[in-house]
């Protein structure tokens, strides 16, 4: 019966509708879509909800909400260059980014209402609370990857937990990927500055950094004595997911990004801090990152403006120099690079993207384009005693430039982001079990009821919705007819 709701659901929602009962129908209807996706079968329809062909430019995506930000209409088509439509061979359909109301530059006013995604706030400190954007409507105890995305420069995180799930569906649609829809649960830390904060975006306890700080790892700047590192934060993330009370099925976490959020995910590649009980479970991809730091003191280019030479190794552009607090103790440089290479990443590069990238002197010394780096670092590792690791490869993806949504949606990414070791058990060592494993002392969930009910109870009001939802379809369908 549910099913059948579903695809009513599906078709009515993709139809163009004008007058104002149709559209307060529509908005009904698109709530149903949003409860139903949390009761069903997580794959049976995914078919029906995604595949392009079901709908057509404009029409109200799946899982839409009343208040949800405007923009967020179904793109079918396109070429995927300008982040605004499915690259072409995906045969899902695309969710438009979430228009939101303030600018990079001046602080943003607000933390949108990205559709089919809530802003999770579990992870305080003190009252201090981190906003995360984190996908709706997937069944938790089934997850069995999370991915941590990046924003870019613009601290935008939905835009970004949008294209990751938009790549995500275009990989569950692709019968030679195997990966279902609830397999993957999209998530994505909200970094606001100091300008966001006041300019209004996000609560006022929400954690806010200096505007280079939240990409390097620094501590917060408030609100108030709040003092976490953004590091911390990831680490924070980290243990949560990795907890089995919440995430029982979970075997995999993958922290992700492009261009700044390509160097966010490299710099926390470089400094994350060893906890043994996570660390197994955490990869890295990165793509197209501005400048890297740096696995070694060398580097392969000497440029014409050497004025920065005693600082090229310096964070972050290496590991010489003041470190972030967040850093436990003084490791020495070379015990930095031994644990990067035990690490897990994949680097993506765009094989047209000769833009400058970081353009600060010290990110002269590693390289002259994106590409150029990119290059230049797989030679650096390959150069290093060991040669390259095997935990880290390099994705040269043709005839694309600095193009978040083709890096994010190439298929080799799109493997190694969804599918790669998605059903290998849990490595040994990193059972969430023995609780207070966790190197954060600061952090953690604030909850102390049980998951397990609160899901049971999820399902009861689902199926109650779902019976609503029938009788509102019906209801509709005969308005339609009078109408
Ligand atoms: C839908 O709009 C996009 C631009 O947003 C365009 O590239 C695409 O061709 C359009 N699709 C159709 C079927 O008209
Ligand atoms: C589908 O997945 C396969 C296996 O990863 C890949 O080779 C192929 O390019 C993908 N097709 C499309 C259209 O993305
Ligand atoms: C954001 O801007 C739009 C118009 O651009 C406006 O309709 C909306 O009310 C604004 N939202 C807020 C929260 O200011
Ligand atoms: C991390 O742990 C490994 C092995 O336990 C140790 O060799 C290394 O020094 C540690 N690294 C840091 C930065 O503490
Ligand atoms: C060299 O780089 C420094 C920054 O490190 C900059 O201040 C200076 O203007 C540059 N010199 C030239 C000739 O571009
Ligand atoms: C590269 O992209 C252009 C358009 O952006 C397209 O015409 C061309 O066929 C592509 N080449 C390859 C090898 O994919
Ligand atoms: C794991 O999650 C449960 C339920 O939310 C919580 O009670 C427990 O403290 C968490 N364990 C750790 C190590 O954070
Ligand atoms: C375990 C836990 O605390 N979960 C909460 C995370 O945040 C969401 C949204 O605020 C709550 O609904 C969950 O109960």
């Amino acid at each position: 019966m549910r099913l059948s709701t579903f695809a009513l659901t599906a078709a009515l929602v993709s139809t163009p509708f004008t007058t104002a009962l149709e559209s307060s129908f529509k908005q009904k209807l698109a709530h149903r879509s949003l409860v139903s996706l949390e009761s069903r079968d997580p794959t049976g329809n995914f078919d029906q909800l995604y595949l392009a062909s079901n709908y057509q430019n404009g029409s109200t995506a799946p899982g839409a909400a009343a208040n949800d930000n405007a923009g967020q209409q179904v793109v079918v088509g396109g070429t995927g260059a300008d982040d605004d439509s499915q690259r072409p061979g995906c045969d899902t359909i695309f969710i438009n980014t979430a228009a939101v109301n303030g600018s990079d530059t001046g602080g943003w006013t607000e933390i949108p209402n990205v559709l089919g995604f809530y802003v999770d706030r579990n992870i305080t400190y003190g009252t201090a609370t981190m906003p995360v954007f984190v996908e709706a409507n997937k069944d938790l105890t089934k997850v069995k990857r999370v991915i941590i995305g990046q924003p870019g420069k613009p601290r935008d995180a939905w835009k970004y937990s949008n294209l990751f799930r938009n790549s995500l569906n275009c990989a569950v649609a692709n019968t030679s990927m195997a990966v279902q829809w609830n397999d993957v649960l999209v998530t994505a830390p909200v970094w606001l500055d100091m300008d966001d904060h006041n300019a209004g975006a996000g609560n006022p306890t929400d954690l806010y950094f200096s505007d280079g700080g939240w990409n390097q790892g620094s501590k917060a700047q408030g609100p108030g004595n709040a003092d976490a590192s953004s590091f911390e934060v990831l680490d924070s993330l980290v243990t949560r997911f990795a907890n089995q009370s919440e995430f029982p099925a979970l075997t995999s976490i993958i922290v992700a990004g492009h261009s700044l959020g390509g160097s966010v995910s490299q710099r926390y590649a470089m400094l994350r801090n060893n906890d043994s009980s996570t660390e197994a479970l955490v990869s890295y991809w990165v793509g197209n990152p501005g400048a890297y730091v740096w696995p070694s003191p060398q580097r392969p280019v000497t440029p014409s403006n050497t004025s920065c030479a005693s600082e090229v190794d310096d964070w972050s552009y290496g590991v010489a120099g003041g470190l972030p607090a967040y850093v436990k103790g003084k490791p020495a440089p070379d015990t930095f690079y031994a644990r990067y290479r035990t690490r897990r990443i994949q680097y993506a590069l765009g094989l047209a993207d000769f833009g400058p990238g970081d353009t600060h002197c010290e990110a002269q010394y590693q390289g002259s384009s994106h590409l150029n780096r990119g290059q230049n670092m797989q030679k650096a590792l390959q150069a290093m005693a060991g040669g390259m690791p095997s935990t880290q490869s390099f994705n040269y993806v043709p005839n694309t430039s600095h193009e978040d949504y083709l890096m994010m949606s190439d298929p080799n990414s799109q493997s190694y982001l969804f599918v790669e070791g998605l059903t290998d058990p849990r490595p040994s060592g990193t059972a969430s079990s023995s609780s207070g494993g966790s190197s954060n002392s600061k952090s953690g969930s604030k909850s102390g009821s049980s998951s397990g009910g609160s899901n049971s109870l999820k399902s009861g009001a689902g199926v109650l919705e779902s019976m609503q939802g029938l009788m509102l379809s019906i209801v509709f369908v005969v308005a339609c007819i009078v109408l």
